[in-house]
């Protein structure tokens, strides 16, 4: 197995630490031992290999007191950790021999890893791949967020329908966790202000609630650094306690805010994209940040006085408007507390913030009612009316008497109730706003934030998302990494992923293509198996995999998917083979609970698979597998198995996408729009290696803007009418099929129909592509010899560069 090379343990000193921990930490035997004992056994002795790498890192942070990156996020999605941390530590292949010694099986006591599931979807995976890459940097950084005792829900199916099963993750116990009890922060909510001069006041919260931090080490890959990501949980203080009514018998009642206290850290918001403006949803964010303020302000108290050097020492980085809470929080830090004038902790606070935003989607926006921010946090709705003031006297001052430009750009939304408009909270309150791909980022400075562009156009950046490609190639597709590392000699391309491009030859290569497919064929296979394990659906390891992995939204345009699906089914059915070779068609994805449109789109998917598949004229050709309950994991099971890549957001929707990257990067090819990254990815790997089709963001706000007749795309186009027709009365009529049909030829906010031809006549040309395997194999190998620059390695440097400015601080080796 490929690893970092600088380990000096051999497996009988694995075998002998681990018996220790299964000893010390289980007080058990290998005889008696369960395999949990086991597991957790060998995840403490994995443990202790990166422990020395943290320690070194942080001594030599403390000696360079340099300046740090606090990334700032609700959601973090960090996958399992075993497999990433064996390899990371080096230590993979002789914890292998070690447990044979043992004559325990690797393989049963991996499997009982579980992924912390902290996050929805691209948004919390990007957190974890920045992370992952920071770390490689050698970049002081520290990672804040949530340690929900429920992360996002897991999947089943039933009756094809979504059904909702709590994620209790941590049942057994998180061995990769430290708790911190003692560094424990006393948060207030509620209660009331009073005015202490000038801009000063006194909050009297009228509850308080503890925030306890546990950390979680983020390990570089090839290097010594080993970061961590700090996640509060939710405790009662014990003055939430209420004696008075313990005396009288009311045992009940008196522990009922000491219930309420620990409900902020219970559960995740499950809604990916989308505001549901909760008030534990606003709860949950002002304690992250408050919890996290403190903590940075005390780490930056161990090496600096005073606060002239603050700014310089710490940059806040903000993951979407979900912390943004913490603008308000640190003036009031600084002027009620610290008691600093206002224009001064408003200069400290603007230099430390920058601000992400991940979305276009007018739904994605928060916006939280001045009303419930007066009760939960009637400080912070003072300072951010104060702060807006001031921000107002500047816009009237640039733009005299133009007070559309006013309202445009208020942080404060009028109309009805006053609302809090975060995204403009954020842009006012910090020195940089980014978008996540080119396109998305102009389209923020041309839309969203338009009026703050044309006042502050210095501060607007694009930085293209990417991903990790130890998470994504090392650990996913061990098969593929080993094929790459022998070509290229050895593994630092996997901390330099442009070094990708000298497979750019190899494509001419009839040997090396052979084995490049025999590793695909390879993945196809294990995927298989799974397919059948999980789904009941066999799956042609020859095939065509096809996949589509995201969440379910509207925007992504599932729908779309499924009915080209249908088409193919009604082509064979009656012995036309045009466009058809054998394909699997894979889906994974999860939908918020309570989004029925998205949910009926995956009812009306699993009713396809089931018909299709059952179909004996069909299932030689085409078989659709929608596997349960998609997270890292299962991804990194499906895309190092994928040849076609499903990217067919409707253009001008999709921020940027980050599974476009992940199945380039494991040789996959992509079928899709432009839209979000996909316009950098065809750049990249050139037209030739991707399948362009539909409108663009232009034409496709045009048409949305005029009058749309999607019934007309329906009566036009025979094969739409049919798969269509197949929906409502026909063999794949679902629930709630009349629905959504109903808003396809009505409605269709999402232009599916529009889209339609291009997109299916485009999956023809994919079909005559793959015949000739040869050259799809070249066009495989091409895609990722192109596609070095989707590392978060490289968002990492571009972040460094053009926003963070902080330098790396690499610690001694071991
Ligand atoms: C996603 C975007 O939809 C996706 O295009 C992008 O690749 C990803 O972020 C990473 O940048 C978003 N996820 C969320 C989740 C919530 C709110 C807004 C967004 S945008 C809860």
């Amino acid at each position: 197995m490929t690893q970092v090379s600088h380990v000096r343990a051999t497996p009988t000193e694995i075998e002998f630490e681990l018996l220790g921990n299964l000893a010390r930490a289980r007080g058990t035997t290998v005889e008696s031992a369960s395999a949990q004992d086991l597991y957790q056994a060998l995840a403490l002795t994995v443990r202790d290999h990166l422990i020395d790498r943290y320690i070194r890192t942080t001594k030599a942070h403390y000696e360079a007191n340099p300046r740090f990156v606090y990334y700032l996020s609700a959601e973090y999605m960090l996958g399992r950790q075993l497999g990433q941390n064996l390899l990371y530590s080096g230590t993979a292949d002789v914890a292998r021999s070690a447990l044979e010694a043992l004559g325990v099986d690797p393989a049963e006591v991996a499997a009982l890893d579980v992924e912390p599931g902290l996050g929805n979807g691209g948004l919390g995976r990007l957190a974890a791949c920045l992370l992952d890459a920071l770390a490689t940097s050698d970049i002081p950084a520290v990672g804040y967020g949530i340690r929900y005792d429920f992360g996002i829900f897991k999947q089943e199916f039933r009756g094809g329908a979504q059904a909702e099963r709590p994620d209790d993750w941590a049942y057994y116990g998180n061995p990769w966790e430290f708790r911190a009890p003692d560094d424990q922060q006393h948060i207030g909510f509620y209660g009331s202000t009073e005015p202490a001069g000038g801009n000063r006041a006194v909050w009297t919260p009228g509850e308080t609630v503890l925030g306890e931090p546990s950390h979680m080490l983020v390990p570089g890959y090839g290097t010594g650094t080993v970061n961590i990501i700090r996640l509060w949980r939710a405790r009662s203080a014990p003055e939430s306690f209420d004696l008075s009514q313990f005396g009288a018998g009311r045992y009940g009642e008196a522990v009922e805010a000491m219930v309420r206290s620990g409900t902020i850290s219970a559960v995740l918001y499950p809604d990916d994209s989308t505001e549901l403006g909760r008030e534990l949803r606003l709860k949950q964010q002002y304690f992250l940040v408050a919890c996290s303020l403190r903590d940075i302000i005390r780490r930056y108290r161990l090496r600096n006085d005073g606060w002239d050097a603050f700014a310089d020492k710490v940059v806040i980085q903000l993951n979407d408007t979900h912390p943004v809470i913490a603008i308000p929080e640190l003036m009031r830090i600084l002027v009620d507390e610290e008691g600093l004038a206002w224009e001064q902790a408003w200069s400290i606070t603007r230099r430390v913030f920058a601000y992400t935003c991940h979305t276009l989607l007018p739904e994605a926006l928060e916006t939280w009612p001045v009303g419930l921010l007066r009760r939960l946090l009637p400080r912070h709705l003072e300072i951010i009316y104060l702060i807006n003031h001031v921000f107002l006297q500047e816009v009237a001052a640039l733009y005299p008497g133009d007070a559309d430009r006013l309202r445009r750009l208020s942080i404060i939304e009028e109309g009805g109730e006053q609302r809090v408009r975060m995204a403009h909270l954020a842009v006012v309150g910090s020195f940089a706003v980014n978008g996540v791909a080119a396109l998305h980022s102009r389209l923020l400075t041309e839309t969203t934030l338009r009026a703050f562009a044309e006042m502050m156009p210095r501060q607007f950046h694009n930085v293209t998302n990417g991903i990790s490609p130890r998470r994504f190639l090392l650990v996913a597709n061990p098969g593929l990494t080993r094929l790459i590392s022998a070509r290229l000699g050895g593994t630092d391309w996997l901390r330099d992923l442009d070094r990708l491009a000298e497979l750019e030859a190899a494509a001419g290569d009839p040997d090396f293509r052979a084995r490049w497919r025999a590793v695909k064929r390879r993945n196809r296979q294990d995927l298989a198996a799974h397919a059948l394990s999980e789904a009941g659906v066999s799956l042609d390891p020859d095939a065509l995999c096809d996949v589509m992995i995201k969440r379910f939204h509207e925007y992504k345009r599932q729908l779309l998917r499924v009915l080209h699906v249908i088409v193919l089914y009604h082509r064979i059915k009656r012995g036309d083979l045009t466009g058809v070779v054998r394909r699997s068609v894979v889906f994974g994805g999860k939908a918020a609970p309570g989004y029925h449109a998205a949910k009926r789109v995956m009812l009306l998917a699993n009713t396809v698979a089931e018909v299709v598949n059952a179909d004996p004229d069909v299932a030689p050709y085409l078989k659709v597998a929608f596997l349960p309950d998609y997270n890292v994991t299962r991804a990194e099971l499906i895309i190092p198995a994928a040849d076609l890549s499903e990217q067919i957001s409707l253009a001008g929707k999709e921020a940027s996408g980050t599974s476009n990257m992940k199945l380039a990067l494991n040789g996959a090819l992509t079928i899709g729009t432009l839209d979000g990254a996909n316009v950098e990815i065809r750049d990249r790997v050139g037209a030739d290696n991707f399948f362009l089709f539909g409108m663009d963001a232009t034409e496709a706000a045009a048409l949305r803007a005029g009058p749309y007749n999607p019934r007309t795309y329906y009566e036009l186009d025979e094969e739409l009418r049919a798969a269509i027709d197949a929906v409502v009365g026909g063999p794949f009529a679902c629930e709630g099929a009349d629905l959504l049909v109903g808003e396809l030829l009505t409605r269709d906010e999402y232009l599916t129909l529009a889209d339609f031809r291009a997109y299916v006549d485009c999956q023809d040309r994919v079909a005559e592509a793959w015949r000739d395997q040869e050259e799809w194999t070249r066009r495989s190998i091409r895609n990722v010899a192109r596609s070095g620059f989707f590392s978060s390695d490289r968002t990492v440097q571009d972040y460094c560069r053009d926003i963070w400015r902080v330098e790396p601080v690499p610690p001694g080796r071991d």
